[in-house]
């Protein structure tokens, strides 16, 4: 059976300053039609670039960011583009993915497919505080999101042709997410569209030449979005409010009812952080008012056990002489891991 022409898939490669790590890794994709996105190197990338036949290049004269270079790909694709994949320039992706990448995105009719550090048979020779700076931002896209992507910060991965053209109409990322942020805003977007998305082990090696083009401003807009969009920064909000709640009605009614007012004070507050989580935190709409009472029954049901939670850890920890306000901001924070976990993974599960 002849082979089938690898030019029904492009490649986008954004590239800053990459000349050398350009040189051993564009003779490896002869086979493919490679569409590079240049943001005004000074290294000489874009004369290895130029005149390629298998190479679009695109110059764009200065830096606009990882994921808006992805877009501007997108926005070039060819008609008969079934599939495209994404991989960075500079040598820590390994080229010999590729195929297998597509065939298994193809055969598990996959929208996204994530070339992956994190699962099973992946790895990463990255640095220590690389891989801890890495691990960190996955952790966090993980409870944010209510995801079980374990590497949403990959730049290796293959697209359907329905999922590249879904985020190019959808201009909110190109004005929001146009760096590294973009990557997890792009998955954020096609889970909550249900795209379909797997992962796929990879070796991630150390970048080749040159240096990581990550600045500190793209950390906090990774922050920023995360905490804007996810669900865990309007959580804690939420508590903090519940608190607030809490401590108001317990002042109250403490001359009223003495310590009964406690339990008064606990009960509304739940109720209240019900009320707001719902409503903001996982912005239900519309699902029936049955099901909104079993949310809250339920809701109602884990808080109390992260009560229960609270006071077993406070004892213990004094019975070890803890410190008592210590020994109860460690039950706090177990508590609060549990509610929010229960919450996402059971309450509000989508
Ligand atoms: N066109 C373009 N490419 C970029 C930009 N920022 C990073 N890249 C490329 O994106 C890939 C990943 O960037 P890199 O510096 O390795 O990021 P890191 O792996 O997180 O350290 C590399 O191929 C870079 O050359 C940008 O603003 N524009
Ligand atoms: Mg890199």
């Amino acid at each position: 059976m002849p082979e089938e022409p690898k030019r029904r898939f492009s490649i986008i490669i954004p590239v800053l300053n990459e000349k050398k790590n350009l040189e051993n890794l564009l003779p490896k994709l002869n086979a493919y039609r490679l569409i590079i996105i240049d943001d005004g190197s000074t290294d000489g990338t874009p004369e290895l670039c130029l005149g390629k036949d298998n190479v679009l290049f695109i110059e764009r004269g200065k830096k606009m960011g990882l994921v808006s270079a992805v877009l501007e790909g997108f926005r070039n694709l060819s008609s008969d583009d079934r599939y495209i994949v994404t991989i960075d320039s500079d040598s820590s992706h390994d080229p010999e993915s590729i195929d297998s990448m597509i065939r298994y995105a193809e055969s598990r009719k996959l929208d996204l497919l994530i070339g992956s550090r994190y699962v099973k048979g992946g790895s990463s020779e990255d640095s220590i505080s690389r891989k801890l700076m890495s691990k960190s931002a996955n952790i966090l896209f993980r409870l944010a999101f209510s995801s079980r992507i374990r590497d949403a910060t990959s730049g290796y991965r293959v697209y359907s042709r329905e999922l590249a053209d879904f985020i190019v109409s959808d201009n909110k990322i190109q004005a929001v997410s146009p760096s590294y942020a973009g990557q997890v805003d792009i998955l954020r977007r096609a889970l909550s569209a249900n795209f379909k998305i797997e992962e796929f082990p990879i070796r991630f090696r150390k970048r080749g030449e040159g240096n990581s083009k990550l600045r500190t401003g793209d950390i906090f807009q990774y922050l920023s979005l995360v905490s804007r969009k996810g669900y865990l920064m309007r959580y804690v909000l939420v508590g903090i409010s519940g608190v607030i709640v809490n401590e108001m009605l317990l002042k109250a009614f403490l001359g009223l009812i003495g310590n009964a007012s406690e339990v008064i004070a606990v009960e509304a507050s739940v109720i209240s952080n019900f009320v707001l989580n719902d409503k903001i935190t996982f912005r239900t709409t519309g699902n029936g008012s049955g099901k909104y009472f079993l949310r809250m029954l339920k809701y109602n049901v884990f808080n109390l056990g992260g009560v229960g939670i609270n006071i077993a850890i406070f004892l213990t920890l004094i019975n070890f002489s803890f410190n008592p306000l210590i020994a109860n901001l460690f039950g706090i924070i177990v508590a609060f891991a549990f509610t929010y976990l229960t919450s996402i993974s059971i309450v509000w599960r989508r």
